[in-house]
């Protein structure tokens, strides 16, 4: 007993465990569309840092979240819960899960954990198991923000993920020489627009993309044919028309300045990667990229996100670290994986309440017979102008169902499309006859996911925070 008792103070727990974990960077990029990185070759846009990533690492074309916008899908990356059953599914709702966060658990098995750069949920980061955090919430501008750092406000100057990469690199400066692993949440704030709507850019990243030359789409007028019949007055497309999108010049200025301010961005997350190459630390350290949620560009002449249309759904993703094989895989992926990996990745349990899968065994290049054949949407409570909705997409089609009440009840208005011949979802085949039976698949997984994510499925007892 004694020889253990010598041997325990010579290696604290903490210590043995560091020299087998790993480190995780989580970079989770603010209204990121899932054409806006060059791995997608879908765009024109220069992203020459997130490319290194994507080359390095393993690239899923085909990502999307849980809820199209900020705070919903932060919760669920934070939770690994859908927000029906995490409770956030609007800007506002606090969680109300009472199991520990990502955050809480890495912290807990001697992770040093922190959170840099933006943050959109009702609580603070302290409170939801971040150690260290030097954070602003929501809407900001793009220049000079102020920044909450372990309590204390101070403006920090420059460009907003500048600011957001000096202040991780400075904590990181400290934390590796505590001999133990790190979790670090970045997050940018570029391409969400700033506080007075707008890309205010750098010129010389404005200069890239000459209007005359930028792809827009053809769908830029608006006109939503087989689309519900609301949105044509509600908010994606009113403000739409606010910002002047019934004039293609102003759809372009917005393509331009969206652009613009991916590549700002992806100068600031190339300087995060380049300190943590000449640190020496990327053999030791998974690096996982996701954008939060999508935008539109006028696609349908609409602007914003949370519908469940591809331009807001579906996002990068890129994980790259020790073992990954680099290439690309086509597995359709959520941001609810990203907490089941990490856990397994840092030897943790594994939780099967977890709404998400782990992607370890595509980061490694195998193949999954069983990976999931569709992902369920979810968008129920009315927000940014969208009536409540629900939808499924497999690889090739996707069924919504809009409805009256958030309870989802009074189906108000069907969709399917066949993304493989529309990808960019101009029609609506619900009506054609020779389509019932696809249409009752899509509905039928749409019925079971449902069943599966939502609170009724049951997690046990449930109560909000405390302090929130
Ligand atoms: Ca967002």
């Amino acid at each position: 007993m004694k020889a253990l008792l010598v041997f325990l103070a010579l290696y604290p727990a903490t210590r043995v465990v560091a020299e087998s974990r790993p480190n995780f960077v989580i970079i989770y990029t603010d209204d990121h569309r899932w054409d806006a990185v060059g791995a997608s070759r879908a765009s024109s846009i220069q992203t020459p840092n997130i490319d290194r990533l994507s080359e390095s690492g393993r690239y899923f074309p085909n990502s999307f979240v849980s809820l199209s916008i900020c705070a919903p899908s932060r919760a669920s990356l934070l939770t690994g819960y859908y927000g029906s059953t995490n409770g956030v599914m609007d800007m506002e709702s606090a969680l109300i899960v009472e199991d520990d966060t990502l955050a809480e658990r890495l912290a807990e098995s001697g992770y040093e954990t922190s959170l840099f750069g933006k943050w959109h949920l009702s609580s603070t980061p302290e409170r939801l198991g971040f150690a260290y955090s030097s954070y602003f919430y929501g809407l900001v501008p793009y220049w000079d923000v102020t920044f909450m750092r372990q309590g204390e406000e101070l403006v920090l100057e420059g460009f907003v993920d500048d600011a957001t990469t000096r202040e991780t690199m400075l904590y990181l400066d400290t934390v590796r020489k505590r001999n133990k692993p790190f979790f670090v949440c970045y997050n940018s704030f570029a391409p969400h627009m700033d506080n007075s709507f707008a890309w205010p850019a750098r010129e010389s990243s404005l200069e890239l993309y000459p209007k005359s030359k930028l792809p827009y789409p053809s769908t830029w007028e608006g006109e939503l044919p087989g689309k519900p019949p609301y949105l044509k007055r509600n908010r994606p497309r009113q403000r739409a028309l606010e910002y002047g999108y019934a004039d293609l010049n102003n759809v372009l200025d917005h393509i331009q300045g969206y652009y613009a301010s991916v590549t700002d961005m992806d100068a600031a997350v190339g300087e995060l990667l380049d300190y943590l190459r000449r640190e020496q630390l990327e053999d030791e350290t998974y690096i996982i990229l996701m954008g939060d949620n999508g935008w539109f560009n006028a696609e349908h002449g609409l602007t914003s996100k949370v519908l469940p249309y591809e331009e807001s759904i579906r996002v990068p993703l890129i994980v790259s670290g020790p073992g990954v094989e680099a290439g690309v895989s086509e597995a359709l992926a959520l941001n609810l994986d990203i907490m089941p990996t990490v856990l397994e990745l840092a030897g943790l349990p594994e939780d099967d309440k977890l709404h998400g899968r782990s992607l370890v065994p595509l980061l490694k290049g195998e193949s999954v017979e069983d990976w999931r054949e569709y992902i369920y949407y979810e968008a129920p409570h009315p927000q940014h102008g969208t009536m409540p909705l629900i939808s499924v997409r497999t690889k090739d089609w996707k069924y919504v169902a809009t409805y009256a009440e958030p309870t989802l009840e009074n189906l108000m208005f069907e969709e399917l499309y066949h993304l493989e011949s529309d990808p960019g979802e101009w029609r609506n085949l619900i009506s054609d006859p020779a389509l019932d039976s696809k249409r009752e698949q899509m509905v039928a997984f749409l019925e079971e996911a449902r069943a599966r994510y939502t609170n009724e499925a049951g997690l046990g007892k449930r109560k909000p925070l405390s302090g929130l």
